[in-house]
């Protein structure tokens, strides 16, 4: 991948942080917000200054000898090397190659203390360096508090962290606990060196590398290379300057810094973030129309609708306004559910943006007003009744007919001939269309209190929906996008 590349891919990353921050607003911290911008400018600044350049920091302890390695690399003495420690309290720049200063400028060395190397002098020994800007630092363990705020500014500006430690004091906890542990994700851009190695003896010198790499793993930084060196014999030098030489060549070390600060950053916004939105079921308004059916009179109303449709002289009652106590508990029960596991920000955000229990409470009112109550009887149930009774009348009419006959002195046989047979039918149509009509009017009675029940629901379930879903949605929606665009950063 060319530097172009890099650069491109990065700034797209970064951008689609920024996006991330804008949208989640102040549902992520403030402080992380803040802490994720600094690191967007940094890499943008960095990126800005192009990807040619790789600086490289000697970081460690007071008196390691990262002056001394600083000089044993250029190959002058520049960088002060004393007895009295600390001795660094500047940062210190040597640049191969030219054109270093807006990048030194950024890093705020002094102009005294930087140099050029690779002169005509030079040749072409120290052209495998060229792009290379060496920074020796201060002490992160210093006395003076300064040293180590000048670390603590310079070392996520460098693309590579070269960790210069002694046989005495590798094993600090201000380094392990203070640095190292905190650069797990790094690993790509970290050397090790074990310096002063010409005070261990030769047969010593391999276990004591071996410690110094197992004392990093345990750090949790996997693949970081540790090599053994001397400033004050040289022993190792030429392969450190080697091995830089490489590292500068290769693929853009400060693209590659670049790219862990961005996953760092993305880590940090998805620490706020919750895994993924809670499922659909959990915004089911169902539950909540209930609840403000119920409490609205709903059931009662219908079973008052039911016994009127029925033929009882039931007074139908009027939607009685919801309490907003049971507004609000119902709000909340919904609002927990909603939002389930997710961070409190969120979960903050979705309180706010679903409606008032005022506004709801209004809201159901109104809807509920525009529920039609009807307690119209059923036309075919009263057909039927009309219908019965008039075959009951005939039935009877054709009884009292034969009656007579068998009175005026017919013969008893006369009963069964047609008076009594018809008779005998309409009673028996009379009652079947009773029975129907029974049936009938039982089924509208159920028909139309289903139905106010259906459109109380319907209609609180359109309220539930608008003031509470809806505005949920919308905020879940949100962390989605958040989620996504971290998740898209976050991808080298
Ligand atoms: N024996 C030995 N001494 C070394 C080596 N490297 C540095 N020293 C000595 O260690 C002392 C400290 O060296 P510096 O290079 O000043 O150490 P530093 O890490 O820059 O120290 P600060 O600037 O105080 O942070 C000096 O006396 C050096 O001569 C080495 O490889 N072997
Ligand atoms: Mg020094």
């Amino acid at each position: 991948m060319n530097e172009q590349d890099d650069s491109g891919r990065l700034t797209a990353r970064l951008t689609r942080l920024e996006e991330a921050l804008a949208v989640a607003g102040d549902r992520i911290d403030p402080a992380v917000s803040a802490q994720v911008r600094q690191i967007d400018d940094q890499v943008r600044d960095r990126l800005a200054l192009g990807v040619e350049h790789t600086v490289v920091a000697l970081l460690g302890g007071t008196g390691s000898g990262k002056s001394s390695l600083f000089n044993a690399v250029a190959g002058f003495d520049f960088a002060q090397v004393g007895v009295r420690r600390p001795t660094t309290s500047r940062a210190a720049a040597c640049v191969w190659g030219t054109h270093g200063d807006a990048l030194l400028d950024w890093l705020e060395v002094d102009p005294d203390r930087r140099i050029e190397r690779e002169s005509a002098l030079d040749g072409e020994t120290e052209a495998p360096l060229r792009g290379l800007v060496l920074l020796d630092l201060p002490d992160h363990d210093s006395v003076d508090d300064r040293h180590r705020e000048t670390v603590d500014r310079l070392l996520p500006m460098a693309d590579l962290l070269v960790w210069v430690l002694d046989p005495q004091k590798y094993a600090d906890d201000a380094l392990h606990s203070g640095y190292l542990r905190r650069l797990v994700g790094h690993e790509g851009a970290m050397l090790v060196l074990l310096n002063q190695v010409d005070l261990v003896p030769a047969d010593q010198q391999d276990a004591l590398v071996a410690d110094v790499a197992r004392l990093i793993e345990a750090d949790g930084l996997t693949g970081v290379p540790v090599r053994a060196v001397s400033a004050r014999t040289g022993a190792g030098v030429a392969e450190l300057r080697d091995l830089l030489a490489e590292v500068v060549g290769g693929r853009s070390l400060a693209a590659r810094r670049g790219s862990a600060e961005i996953g760092d950053a993305a880590r940090l916004v998805s620490a706020q973030l919750a895994e993924s939105e809670p499922a659909d079921a959990a915004l089911e308004v169902a539950p909540v129309a209930e609840r403000l059916a119920e409490a609205a009179g709903l059931p009662a109303i219908a079973d008052a609708v039911a016994a009127a449709v029925r033929g009882g002289a039931v007074p139908v009652p009027s939607f009685v306004r919801v309490q907003s106590g049971t507004v609000a508990s119902a709000r909340e029960d919904w609002v927990d559910r909603a939002v389930g596991t997710m961070p409190t920000r969120w979960a903050g955000a979705v309180r706010e943006r679903v409606g008032s229990v005022a506004a709801i409470r209004q809201a159901a009112d109104d809807a509920l007003a525009e529920v039609a109550v009807v307690v119209r009887r059923s036309v075919s149930a009263a057909v039927c009744v009309v219908l019965a009774a008039l075959c009951g009348v005939g039935a009877v009419a054709m009884a009292a007919i034969g009656a007579g006959q068998v009175l005026g002195g017919g013969a008893w046989t006369d009963l069964l001939l047609p008076e009594g047979a018809v008779t005998v039918a309409l009673a028996a149509l009379a009652v079947l269309l009773l029975v129907a009509g029974v049936r009938a009017r039982r089924r509208a009675a159920l028909r139309r209190a289903e139905r106010v029940r259906q459109d109380g629901r319907a209609a609180l379930g359109a309220v539930a929906r608008r003031w509470l879903a809806e505005p949920t949605s919308a905020v879940l929606a949100e962390h989605r996008r958040v989620r996504e665009l971290v998740a898209a950063a976050a991808r080298d």
